[in-house]
């Protein structure tokens, strides 16, 4: 048994089948518990939620819904997606949730599928803004298949102007409006997305894959009561497995399943399914609504010690989980920093900032969240410790010092060594 009092995996019959792959999900186990890992679309499962992906449910064939399978034999998978689909109603006080699709992009895709078609208009963040891929920009099937019109954030504040999204929503009359992203670090105005929505008679979604957690633990308003559909990964702050999860009102259930199966998919991946209504089940709880808290506690003194030791934060700090950092006046690219810091045992990710003048490949900030750590128990005092370590790294980075960026390295395995990772064996 570990410290959480879980039964630890050693990967015993892996290891005798394939010693190859056996040593690298243990490398990766230690990676995990020896790194202080702050990409915000991150987190570390429970060792519940890792079991029950880890089960023989992965070999059950389900095409179809609970009560409408195509194949035999579903008398636990039924009930198994029930639960997961009634949690998820519960939780986040929808009428319809659906838990089949496999993950963030395949639930967007499913979204078009069930209100748009090829060639029609859809408005959603950029990319570089803070916007997802799937929001109809280009090089996604969204933005070829679709005309995707963009928005992005006002250059004084790093916050999305809505009187700038209702001029384009006027004047482009899309289809679908997509709200929230994947760096935006401020509060989703769903109200106002919704006013707006309602004003140009467009579907609106609310992409919360990344604030899903803080919603259901209560630290970020919910947009059930704004928009019409609300797509979420299931893996990020929500602290589940793989996976997502499309919800809306009756009137669209219809719609959204038949474009998840059989419009897009074919069987759900059953083993996820259940992992989902585990993390569901978790997060209805007391201790994650104390997590929630944290992690937004934990990103706001982050932001807050990063900012007095000079980095410019896009839109001066964060409301949720993320902290999107500008780098151009500490004089290293995101990608070099973004390396650095990972030699240094501190995992980030490079990332566009808004008006970016870089390339997206090699952009000027980073993104950095506070879910994972906090899953690990560390607080705001600890915050201190981090942003002199994302300082002095950043600081080795523009000046060569890899002396300095190995001896981060090691008080980070010290620090990380008291804070065993929810999961893992010890
Ligand atoms: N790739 C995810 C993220 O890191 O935010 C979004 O899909």
């Amino acid at each position: 048994m570990d410290i959480h009092g879980q039964v630890t995996n050693c990967h015993l019959e892996l290891g005798r089948t394939d010693p190859e792959i056996a040593s690298l999900v243990r490398a990766e186990e230690l990676l995990q518990q020896d790194t202080l890992r702050l990409i915000p679309s991150e987190n570390y499962v429970s060792a519940a939620v890792l079991e029950a992906t880890g089960t023989v449910l992965t070999n059950k064939y389900s095409e179809g819904y609970p009560g409408r399978r195509y194949y035999e034999g579903q008398q636990n998978i039924d009930p198994i997606e029930i639960i997961a689909r009634e949690r998820a109603q519960a939780l986040f006080g929808v009428d319809h949730a659906n838990v089949q699709p496999y993950s963030g992009s395949p639930a967007n895709l499913a979204v078009y599928l069930a209100f748009a078609r090829p060639g029609d208009t859809v408005l959603g963040m950029s990319l570089p803004m803070g916007g997802h891929l799937t929001h109809g920009w280009g090089v996604s099937a969204t933005g070829t298949w679709f005309r995707g019109v963009r928005y992005g954030v006002r250059a004084d504040t790093g916050r999305t102007d809505l009187d700038e999204v209702r001029e384009l929503a006027l004047r482009e009359r899309p289809k679908m409006i997509f709200c929230g992203g994947t760096a935006v670090p401020r509060t989703v105005d769903f109200a106002g997305f919704g006013a707006i929505a309602r004003e140009v008679g467009a579907i609106l979604v609310a992409d919360v894959s990344h604030i899903a957690g803080l919603i259901a633990g209560g630290v970020h308003p919910s947009p059930v009561e704004h928009v019409d559909v609300v797509s979420t990964t299931t893996h990020k702050t929500l602290r589940g497995p793989r996976g997502a999860m499309l919800m809306c009102a009756r009137e669209h259930a219809k719609a959204i399943d038949k474009a998840v199966f059989p419009g897009l998919q074919g069987g759900p991946h059953n083993h996820t399914t259940a992992a989902i209504a585990v993390a569901l089940r978790e997060a209805a709880g007391e201790d994650f609504r104390v997590y929630a808290r944290q992690v937004v506690a934990n990103a706001k003194r982050l932001g807050e010690e990063l900012a007095a030791r000079d980095f410019d934060l896009v839109s001066g700090g964060t409301d949720n989980h993320l902290l999107l950092v500008d780098l151009t006046r500490r004089g290293v690219p995101g990608k070099i920093a973004a390396k650095a810091l990972d030699r240094a045992g501190i995992v980030v990710n490079h990332n566009t900032v808004p008006f970016e003048t870089r390339s997206p490949f090699d952009p000027s900030g980073i993104r950095i969240g506070t879910p994972a750590l906090t899953s690990r128990g560390l607080t705001q005092e600890h915050m201190v410790c981090v942003a002199r370590w994302i300082d002095r790294v950043v600081t080795a980075a523009a000046t060569g010092a890899e002396d300095r960026v190995a001896a981060v390295r090691q008080e980070v395995r010290e620090l990380m060594s008291g804070f065993p990772a929810p999961g893992l064996p010890v």
